[in-house]
């Protein structure tokens, strides 16, 4: 009898297990949304998928040409993982703060979807409680303030609901609604945005992360969103959890890295201190049963020849992470991703064809937004 209940215990722990790991924080999280939760965490076991911000929107020397990538024009292959930010959205501004006409931005997002790669959401908003600053105008308890003050947080709900309608303005050649990953309030351990660590405490920061996810999924019923949480590099896992607001509101964990080399610095020193936030990133992804990735990040200009291979490749390699996305071809002297001629570009096709690095026709192959292969199906099809 005790052995009989034991093992019902066990069963149901078990079953929830997989249900925690399976589903995502929306219980009505649309059919391909629970299908892309699933699928990515299978994918992450096979490798970690490449992104790049803004890639199909503008380059090096061009702007909003149709099919043109500037990852595309040096591997023959397009991103897996492609990187928008719906900064200005909220003024009701046609672009985004970079220029991006958000009418494009649905195509370029419907173009993603239908080859098969995966979307992802970043969003530089203004200040709500002074909407002519900017994300990055901080002034003190901003967000103490927005929840005080009923006009300034009349006016974030107003900006909720832009955001919410143009979630579910993006959809597929059915009608479905398109699933993309959005990751709100990012880099909230550093003190350069309003929402930063300096300018708000712990709780202040959950409270808003938890009203944004709450006030989008349960209010304006957008089901198409997995919810990413992603502070800037962080030196323990307690500075990661910080500010964490709990398993039930985020279904992608990351963190944002730039290598930024001082003069004399060893790339070792780097390689060392972000794959040490990875292997804690890790550890909490596989604690919590949550997807984990590299969520923004990159090299300026990449003036190291060997960058993908030597630097990026053993922070990345064989860590269980979903992807990283590299930020964006944004001018001569703000770039992260190589151009035909650039420095780094050899080297990046060597990265490209390393098995267990991701891009955009290998992930297709996949189907990420389909009813998941059962397991044996997909071991035999391995074996195949
Ligand atoms: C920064 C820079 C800025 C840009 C901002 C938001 O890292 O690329 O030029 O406006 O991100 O995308």
């Amino acid at each position: 009898m005790l052995r009989i209940t034991l093992f019902c215990i066990a069963k149901l722990f078990l079953f929830n297990g997989l249900l925690a790991q399976s589903l995502p924080i929306d219980p009505k999280a649309t059919e391909e949304t629970q299908n892309l939760y699933v699928n990515l965490q299978r994918l992450a076991e096979k490798g970690v998928m490449f992104g790049h911000q803004d890639d199909l929107a503008y380059g090096i020397g061009w702007k909003y040409e149709p099919g043109r990538s500037d990852v595309k024009e040096v591997v023959g292959d397009y991103p897996a993982v492609f990187g928008w930010d719906l900064g200005h959205l909220e003024l009701k501004s046609p672009m985004n703060l970079d220029s991006v006409p958000f009418d494009k931005m649905r195509e370029y997002v419907q173009q993603v979807y239908t080859q098969g790669g995966l979307n992802t959401f970043s969003w530089h908003l203004n200040n709500p409680v002074d909407p002519a600053k900017t994300s990055w105008d901080h002034q003190d308890s901003t967000i103490q303030q927005l929840f005080a003050d009923k006009k300034a947080m009349r006016r974030y709900k107003r900006w909720l609901r832009r955001v919410a309608r143009f979630m579910k303005s993006l959809e597929g050649p059915e009608g479905e609604a398109i699933p993309v990953i959005f990751r709100p309030l990012h880099e909230h351990n550093g003190s350069w945005f309003w929402w930063g660590k300096g300018h708000a405490s712990p709780e202040e920061y959950k409270q808003l992360y938890r009203f944004t996810v709450e006030y989008l999924r349960d209010k304006k019923n957008v089901h198409n969103l997995l919810y990413a949480y992603s502070p800037d590099k962080f030196y323990s896992k307690e500075e990661f959890l910080e500010r964490y607001p709990g398993d039930e509101w985020v279904d992608v964990i990351g963190f944002d890295i730039y290598h930024r080399p001082n003069a004399g610095d060893s790339v070792d020193t780097f390689v060392k201190d972000a794959r040490r936030m990875v292997n804690m990133l890790k550890e909490i992804g596989e604690e919590r049963n949550k997807l984990y990735a590299i969520t923004e990040g990159g090299l300026e200009q990449i003036p190291q020849e060997n960058w993908w291979t030597e630097t990026l490749l053993p922070v990345i390699e064989d860590s269980g992470l979903s992807y990283v996305l590299v930020w964006r071809n944004g001018r001569p002297d703000h770039y992260y991703a190589p151009f035909p001629g650039q420095e780094s570009a050899e080297d990046f096709k060597a990265f490209y064809h390393k098995p267990k690095v991701l891009f955009g026709r290998e992930v297709a192959a996949e189907n990420i937004y389909a009813p998941p292969v059962p397991a044996e199906q997909a071991a035999a099809k391995d074996r195949n």
